[in-house]
């Protein structure tokens, strides 16, 4: 890949108004011209009023200041290319032991109320499906009305099959018979989706520790992924949240929706460096196709492109 430039045009339609608003805040930086002190300055501002948050601004323009101090930062273009490098490296969380392949493969998706939770798990579903997976949904919201009925109309929509029980019924009991089921004809992939829930409620969060709890007895290993997802327009408000899921269900990825609407894309980077979980995706639209896998070198050429 040529530095600066990236092949994944959904990502980078995905960050336009961070990137928008980057250049607005610190247009010297997107020149030419040799680097001014005054460039460095406006970038920590952008960088701020993008979320992501003053203390990761303040360590990558320092990184900056030295390397211009030693000669490294002629005009604005070596500074893009330092900065993004900068980003890469920020966000590149380093991946423990791999887990052993699993079939099935459990997906457990968290979050608070709205945050995207089901049009993710419809994204997820369909690049599995397309890549000759097969998919089964877990309804485990029982909770919001009309929950199961998105979720099976996600599943027609990509062809993954969706086990359900009443409305109300124990969330459980449904990831519970889910397992069976994909046990039972060999499922390669199981996405549990369940209902929104504060960070607060507690007995809510206790629901989670059981489910958890619950499908690592019936299966060993499982859930093998634990996906949070986050709603980016939020901005570094969500790490409050994040760090109660993170306590109920360890979690193994981020996925921050709705990037597409808003100007707080940085909020990535605080994020990351806040939790030291990878981020995996990005909701960039609300189609079957709006998820760009996240790639930290991919994320920094999109932000600021040469
Ligand atoms: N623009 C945009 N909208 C999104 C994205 N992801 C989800 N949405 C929208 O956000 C809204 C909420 O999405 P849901 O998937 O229902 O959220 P949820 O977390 O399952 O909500 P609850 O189950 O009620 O907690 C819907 O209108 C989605 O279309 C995204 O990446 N970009
Ligand atoms: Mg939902």
């Amino acid at each position: 890949m040529v530095e600066g430039t990236t092949p994944f045009p959904r990502l980078r339609a995905g960050l336009q108004k961070t990137r928008q608003a980057l250049r607005e805040k610190a247009a010297a930086l997107f020149g030419s011209g040799p680097l001014q002190p005054t460039t460095l300055e406006e970038l920590e501002e952008a960088l701020i009023q993008a979320d992501t948050g003053v203390a990761v601004a303040a360590a990558m323009l320092e990184a900056l200041r030295h390397r211009r101090q030693a000669g490294g930062l002629p005009d604005a273009a070596a500074a893009r290319s330092t900065l993004r490098k900068e980003i890469a490296t920020r966000l590149t969380i380093p991946e423990g032991v791999p887990r052993a392949v699993a079939k099935p493969w459990v997906v457990l998706v968290l979050g608070v109320n709205g945050s995207g939770k089901t049009t993710t798990i419809g994204k997820l579903a369909h690049r599995a499906v397309r890549s000759g997976e097969q998919v089964l949904l877990a309804a485990a919201d029982t909770f919001r009305a009309a929950a199961i009925e998105q979720l099976q109309a996600w599943g027609e929509r990509c062809g993954a099959e969706v086990i359900a029980h009443q409305a109300r019924a124990d969330p459980t009991a449904v990831a519970f018979d889910a397992l069976h089921a994909a046990r039972a004809r060999g499922t390669d992939r199981v996405f549990i989706d369940t209902a929104g829930r504060l960070h607060t409620k507690r007995n809510l969060m206790e629901e989670l520790r059981k489910m958890v709890r619950v499908l690592g007895k019936e299966l060993p290993g499982a859930p093998h992924e634990v996906l949070l997802v986050l709603d980016a327009t939020t901005g570094l408000n969500v790490l409050t949240q994040a760090r109660e899921f993170h306590l109920v269900a360890p979690l193994t990825g981020l996925i921050l929706t709705k990037i597409d609407g808003t100007a707080k894309g940085g909020a990535v980077l605080g994020i990351v460096e806040a939790l030291a979980v990878p981020v995996r995706f990005l909701g960039v639209g609300e189609d079957l196709e709006d998820l760009a896998p996240f790639s930290p070198t991919a994320f920094a050429a999109a932000l600021l492109p040469d």
